[in-house]
């Protein structure tokens, strides 16, 4: 396959002022008619270049310029680019494809899901429907006219608003929208169906009513409240926070179950994963309905980040995923507990960003080259581009980046843009001057912050050395020092906060500072203070890095109960946990744990007057991912291992507190998704889970008696998960046929049971994975259920997946095969954990690496899976 260069980008040769399509939906297949409007791009210097179309996979009926037909020999169908040599300087061109939809199971274009109609077309899905210049830079305005069987397809929608309908005899019908706002081909959307529709309204800031509209299937009627409620909320905080009123007369969201990712913000008409939409008391957890409400927002606020002002290209990508992460984060931390946004946040990047960023596939914010974009929707272009905008929001202060954001969409509204102008915005409104900045977009790799600190006690100074070093990555060595916001505190000894006085400061210094690094090494000293200090660094993680300090367990202790920086509170107890698991990898299994971890979570489960949101999160142990992340070379089973004796020694310890605990919580009221409420919930299902580790009756029972009286998802699935995970066989079959009976009539509840199953090292070995392929609930075609057992086996049952004989890669570089001619984007993804390999301890690597040239050597491979498997053998 080809490698694209961001270097080799050219501005269009050619223009599309507008695009009129015709469907013609059947179905054996599905006959499309466009019209282009194309015109010379007056900044290109092509001139009189041959028009360049691109396609893929579809059957050409007919081509004509300017209403005539052309001949074969006047035009070049080479199957992915039709090519019309000669063409004036502005003319209409007319084609005619056919399409197969119902045989589409790329899942990429026009396909069909559960019998309706929909499509996708980020990035490049587009050129599967029409012959089309695919690409971000060339924006439209589209009238759509949709044409179906109105009683199979009673519903038609497309972009915009819809203009006229009509019947056009026997049995069929159209609809046809027309969608004002010029935009580029992959914000395209077209559905038809039978389904219901849920409405609402919102009223914007200047007083314009919109029309909320909601369709899904019928059976999933009484799940749209929360994604409504959600969406109005998204509306308003947009409004609220950056002054972005919408701007259409309808927002409309569908609901699918065959689709390749979360959600598609196409212009008016979202397109939705069905687990990342449905939801109700019964059938979502606590974190489905946190995570619906954030995917609403997030493709709410792409309308401006991402749809009004769009990208240039696709190395610029992170313009508007990054950009609009980091609006739904903030969105989410207002509307939730801001310090367990952050820690959730924190967790995903460090552990698998981090992992991404030192692996083969590590590319900067802003890559310079791909071969298959759809490999590029990464956490490196989501999360750590979101962390990189945060940055930018650190340095400005929140009302210089406002600013910023407002200077960006008046200059850029309409228009195709890239991230150096987005910085330049941030730039001109602030006067600040980002130069440096910018190498946050262009270097990839994780920079390592080494900090050391001394006290001179006789006058009074703590001096703190802060070294940045950012790590080789592939095709990228000798890298310049970053501009990075350190923000930290100092405790004294009664943990109260010392103020941070610099030479130059006056008497009153604060007590929290945001430091900026630009050199290789800087050296900070605080003055005035009686004693040596306990740093609090990298405050709210600041910055996306690594930091290198030598905590005592003394001081990790005392930051976990002093830090005013709740995150850091969270922090100091993970690294004091990571610090006591790794103490014990390979080490006898009798060798002691330290008490002071018991203390320190007695303290924590039973001390109710802590702000029990942060509890609930202090007290999950550090994954076995992360742990993997942090080791130089891992070996799975002894981290498992590790990890699970210091889990199963706090739950001994801690009985009775754990019992007491999950007393306490019992829920009473009504279930609500409030910060409160969940942190209970989540208090509730650990103590459980620790007790069901150690065989506990008492345990045994309430979870039982949670699993079959629980009035909502997430403690019956917290039920189901702990006794799943515990050695009580029975129970184990029992309650997960119990629950498979009752749900088994929805699909996202069983992509639960499913995941619960995949990841247990009980109930998920290579015999029990292979039952669940084989289950009538799974579908080869639906890559929710390919995620929920492949990808949780291979991402969350570390045991099973890293077994010594290699049986676990093997599996799965047997089901990345398969899926590969299916759904090469899917399969691409579920290759992930195998391209870690230089990751792992060495008996394990070269089993990891075999199983990875198993996949090379298929033959007819998919460009998808092509890249990602050459370049984690490179
Ligand atoms: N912008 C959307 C990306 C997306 C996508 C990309 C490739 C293949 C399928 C896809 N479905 C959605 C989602 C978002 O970030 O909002
Ligand atoms: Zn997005």
């Amino acid at each position: 396959p080809q490698t694209i260069y961001l270097s080799e980008y050219r501005v269009p040769a050619y223009l599309v002022d507008t695009v009129d399509l015709r469907f013609e939906l059947f179905e054996d297949g599905t006959r499309v008619h466009s019209t282009l409007a194309v015109r010379r791009n007056p900044e290109s210097d092509a001139g009189a270049a041959p028009l360049e179309l691109d396609g893929d996979s579809l059957v050409l009926e007919s081509v004509a310029l300017d209403g005539k037909a052309l001949s074969e020999g006047e035009y070049e169908d080479r199957g992915d680019k039709l090519i019309v040599e000669s063409v004036p300087e502005q003319f209409e061109l007319s084609v005619v494809t056919w399409i197969e939809p119902q045989n589409n199971t790329r899942l990429e274009g026009l396909y069909k899901s559960s019998g309706m109609f929909c499509t996708q077309c980020e990035a490049e899905g587009f050129r599967c429907i029409t012959f089309f210049p695919d690409r971000p830079d060339v924006m439209s305005r589209f009238r759509t006219r949709v044409e179906a069987d109105k009683s199979a397809y009673p519903v038609l929608l497309s972009n915009g608003n819809d203009v006229e309908r009509g019947d056009l005899g026997e049995g069929r019908h159209f609809v046809t929208w027309e969608d004002p706002f010029p935009k580029p081909c992959y914000l395209f959307a077209l559905v038809a169906g039978d389904l219901v529709e849920k409405r609402d309204t919102f009223t914007t800031c200047s007083g314009r009513d919109i029309d909320l509209r909601m369709y899904v299937e019928p059976r999933n009627a009484e799940k749209c409240d929360h994604a409504m409620d959600s969406l109005k909320r998204s509306m308003r905080w947009d409004e609220e926070t950056y002054g972005r009123e919408y701007d259409l007369e309808i927002f409309m969201i569908v609901a699918v179950d065959d689709f390749n990712m979360g959600a598609m913000e196409n212009k008016g008409l979202n397109i939705f994963n069905s687990s990342c939409v449905l939801a109700s008391q019964e059938t979502a957890t606590d974190v489905a309905f946190q995570r619906i409400e954030a995917i609403v927002a997030h493709e709410y606020f792409h309308n401006w980040s991402g749809n009004r002002v769009t990208c240039r290209d696709w190395f610029q990508l992170s313009l508007k995923e990054g950009f609009t992460v980091f609006r739904d984060s903030q969105f989410s931390a207002d509307v939730g507990s801001p310090t367990v946004k952050r820690i959730e946040d924190v967790n995903v990047l460090r552990t698998a960003q981090f992992a991404e960023d030192g692996g083969p596939m590590a590319h900067p914010v802003r890559p310079a080259s791909y071969m298959e974009i759809s490999n590029f929707y990464t956490l490196t272009i989501y999360e750590k581009g979101a962390e990189v905008v945060r940055m930018i929001h650190t340095l400005l202060g929140p009302d210089m980046f406002r600013k910023g954001s407002d200077l960006y969409f008046q200059r850029h509204d309409g228009q195709a843009v890239t991230t150096d102008d987005f910085v330049r915005a941030m730039e001109d409104a602030s006067g600040r001057d980002l130069s440096q900045f910018r190498l946050w977009y262009e270097q990839a790799g994780t920079p390592v912050l080494d900090v050391s600190d001394e006290f001179d006690s006789g006058q009074g100074i703590y001096r703190l050395t802060i070294r940045q070093s950012i790590p080789d990555t592939p095709g990228q060595t000798g890298k310049k020092p970053q501009h990075i916001p350190f923000a930290l505190g100092l405790l004294g000894s009664r943990g109260e906060s010392l103020p941070l006085r610099l030479e130059s400061d006056s008497q009153d210094a604060p007590t929290e500072r945001v430091l900026e690094l630009t050199g290789e090494t800087h050296v900070f000293e605080f003055h005035g203070l009686n004693e040596c200090p306990v740093p609090s660094l990298l405050r709210q993680f600041s910055a996306p890095v690594r930091v290198r300090y030598p905590w005592t367990r003394e001081q990790m202790l005392f930051l976990m109960s002093h830090d005013p920086d709740g995150f850091n509170r969270w922090d100091a107890g993970q690294r004091l946990a990571v610090d006591v698991i790794q103490s014990l990898i390979g080490a006898p299994k009798d060798s002691s744990i330290d008490a002071r971890l018991v203390a320190a979570y007695r303290h924590l489960i039973s001390d109710s007057s802590l702000d029990q949101a942060l509890v609930a999160n202090m007290l999950q142990l550090p994954s076995a991912a992360y742990l993997i992340e942090l080791a130089e070379s891992a070996d799975a089973p002894a981290i498992h291992e590790a990890r699970e004796r210091v889990l199963k020694h706090l739950a001994i310890a801690l009985r009775d507190d754990l019992v007491a605990c999950y007393r306490r919580n019992l829920e009473e009221g009504d279930y609500a998704v409030t910060p409160e409420q969940i942190a209970r919930r989540s208090l509730r299902n650990t103590a459980l889970a620790w007790l069901l580790q150690i065989n506990d009756e008492e345990g045994r029972e309430l979870a039982q008696r949670q699993f079959r009286n629980s009035d909502n998802m997430t403690d019956r699935l917290g039920a189901l998960r702990a006794l799943v995970n515990s050695d009580y066989e029975e129970d184990r079959e029992r309650v997960l046929e119990e629950f498979y009976e009752r749900f088994q009539e929805d699909p996202q509840v069983v992509e639960q049971w499913f995941s619960v199953q995949a990841a247990s090292d009980r109930a998920g070995q290579l015999p029990q994975i292979r039952a669940l392929l084989e289950h009538r609930a799974f579908d080869w075609k639906n890559p929710n259920k390919i995620r929920s057992v492949v990808g949780a086996f291979a991402g969350q049952n570390l045991a099973a997946f890293h077994r010594p004989d290699g049986s676990g890669y093997n599996f799965l570089a047997d089901q990345v095969c398969r899926l590969d001619d299916s759904n090469p984007q899917i399969a691409a993804r579920l290759v992930t954990p195998l391209t870690r390999w230089k990751k792992f301890a060495p008996a394990h690597s070269e089993l990891m690496k075999s199983a990875l040239e198993r996949i090379r050597d298929k033959s007819g491979l998919s460009r998808d899976v092509y890249e990602v498997v050459h370049k984690s053998l490179a």
